[in-house]
């Protein structure tokens, strides 16, 4: 690390007050919700700032604290970067250690927002159906534990407890994370979960509180080592929590907070609507979904990034003709968004070479990301008809690639919740097909009519055999071709 340079230290204004706690304080949220809040704060006022959650580890907390939790945002441009400071960021506590300090937070009326970004598998939900998954160590946990939850849904549940006792207004839960419907799965989950605790708690919680969907949109690839190295050489000052991000952004959300309380996003570009699911479909579709099927092939022909992956024509072909072919077909898009402008900007951004996405990264928690990326799509298009074989490819990618082992016999460091389950199935699985029929039966991530399809399980088997026969690129360029 480069020691030499001075710590980044908070300026001396006045810190905002709380108004948010924010789950899973990650580097997306940070570069994302985080900016929003405070420019809307500085255009408009308002008690916004945030107290950000971090669900296990200390990192963030014990990088973010002696620099007073400011950080800086840094905007990567094909051209050159631009560098910002955010401190809208007040305390960070971690749950693990503290959860009644979390409680506390969040049964603070001055909080009046829960935002979340806890990643997909956070809901500890089945991503198949959308309902609680009630078997979860975290939520067993929870339910016996309610003084001292772990899981995110424990934490909004007990905390909307303690305040619906002390006679205090929910919060909203805002969240902004990558599901479809994002405001409906977690407000299932969260009555779900109340019902067990208390069904008159879980009445209040669906009569008093607010549930906002959201559709979230920026490229922020985890930050390396040498990032902090280059922002500490061109600014001359230490930051050890820098968050990196490329130049488009894009929120929109849905407007039905509690009690009309919330930071004056619309002045700030936040689009703020009556229905955000054609938003979600298109951006989980196609952002989402080719963003998967490309980590998933890219990796298994040894790219790094999404940028390397789409520098290699056949890759960018394949890319465009999923949107085209596959992808934007059955979508209906938002009024006004033409959904050819808006893919052709995604492989601009994809082309970003300062945006050092790895395929790994984006290749994590397969299982919880394949249903609402890829599976709906496919799903639709094998009834109506229409073409299959890229979606296809990708899932057998992901089936090749949660096996473990690379094209060139190099092991794979598969993080995913069902890793071990999801490797033991290939591992115990003799010929291609039945390898392909183990993991069609996994009934958390493939809908039963989905790998009850015959013709589906006979083209994922041959993408499958031909990834093992040829490699992933000559595949790719069969379908690109
Ligand atoms: C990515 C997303 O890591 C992933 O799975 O697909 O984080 C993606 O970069 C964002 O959703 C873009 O808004």
């Amino acid at each position: 690390m480069p020691a030499e340079f001075p710590r980044l230290q908070r300026p001396s204004v006045d810190r905002p007050k709380s108004g948010i706690v924010h789950l899973g304080l990650g580097a997306f949220f940070r570069a994302h919700g985080a900016v929003y809040i405070a420019e809307a704060m500085q255009k408009s006022g308002g008690d916004w700032g945030i107290v950000g959650v971090s669900l296990v580890r200390p990192d963030q907390r014990d990088m973010l604290a002696p620099q007073g939790f400011a950080y800086t945002a840094v905007e990567l441009g094909p051209d050159g970067q631009t560098a910002r400071l955010i401190s809208v960021i007040n305390d960070v506590l971690v749950a693990r250690e503290n959860p009644k300090a979390v409680l506390d937070a969040m049964s603070d009326p001055a909080i009046r927002i829960v935002s979340l970004t806890v990643t997909e598998k956070g809901y500890c939900h089945e991503p198949s159906t959308g309902r609680l998954n009630r078997d979860h160590p975290d939520i067993r946990h929870d339910l016996e534990n309610t003084d001292a939850p772990r899981s995110a849904i424990g934490f909004l549940v007990l905390a909307l407890q303690r305040r619906r006792a002390q006679g205090k207004r929910p919060f909203t839960v805002l969240c902004c994370d990558n599901l479809p419907e994002n405001g409906k799965v977690v407000r299932g989950v969260v009555l779900e979960f109340a019902g067990l605790v208390d069904p008159a708690l879980s009445e209040w919680i669906a009569a008093e509180g607010a549930f906002p969907s959201t559709m979230v949109d920026r490229i922020v690839p985890a930050t390396k080592p040498a990032d902090i190295e280059r922002l500490a050489e061109t600014t001359g000052v230490l930051d050890l929590s820098p968050v990196m991000h490329e130049p488009f952004r894009q929120w929109v959300v849905e407007d039905r907070f509690v009690d009309g309380d919330r930071p004056d996003l619309g002045a700030v570009g936040v689009q703020l609507v009556t229905n955000v699911t054609p938003f979600e479909h298109m951006k989980l579709r196609c952002l989402n979904g080719t963003h998967s099927s490309l980590a998933y092939l890219g990796y298994l022909a040894g790219h790094e990034t999404i940028s390397d992956t789409v520098a290699d024509p056949v890759f960018a072909g394949f890319c465009k003709n999923l949107w085209k072919a596959e992808i934007t077909p059955g979508l209906t898009p938002p009024e006004g968004v033409d959904l050819a402008a808006y893919t052709h900007a995604l492989l601009d951004r994809y082309s970003n070479p300062a945006i050092r996405h790895l395929t790994w990264q984006i290749a994590m928690d397969g299982s919880q990301k394949l249903p609402q990326r890829i599976l709906g799509t496919l799903s639709e298009n094998l009834a109506a008809g229409r073409p299959v074989a890229g979606l296809t490819l990708a899932v057998a990618a992901w089936m090749r690639y949660v096996g473990g082992t690379d094209e060139k016999g190099n092991p794979v460091d598969v993080r995913d919740p069902l890793a071990a389950r999801l490797k033991s199935l290939s591992d115990g699985a003799g010929t291609p097909a039945t390898k392909v029929a183990a993991l069609l039966a996994v009934a958390e991530i493939f809908p039963a009519a989905l790998a009850a399809n015959e013709n589906f399980r006979t083209r994922l088997t041959e993408a499958y055999t031909g990834l093992l026969a040829n490699g992933s690129r000559k595949m790719v360029e069969e379908i690109a071709a």
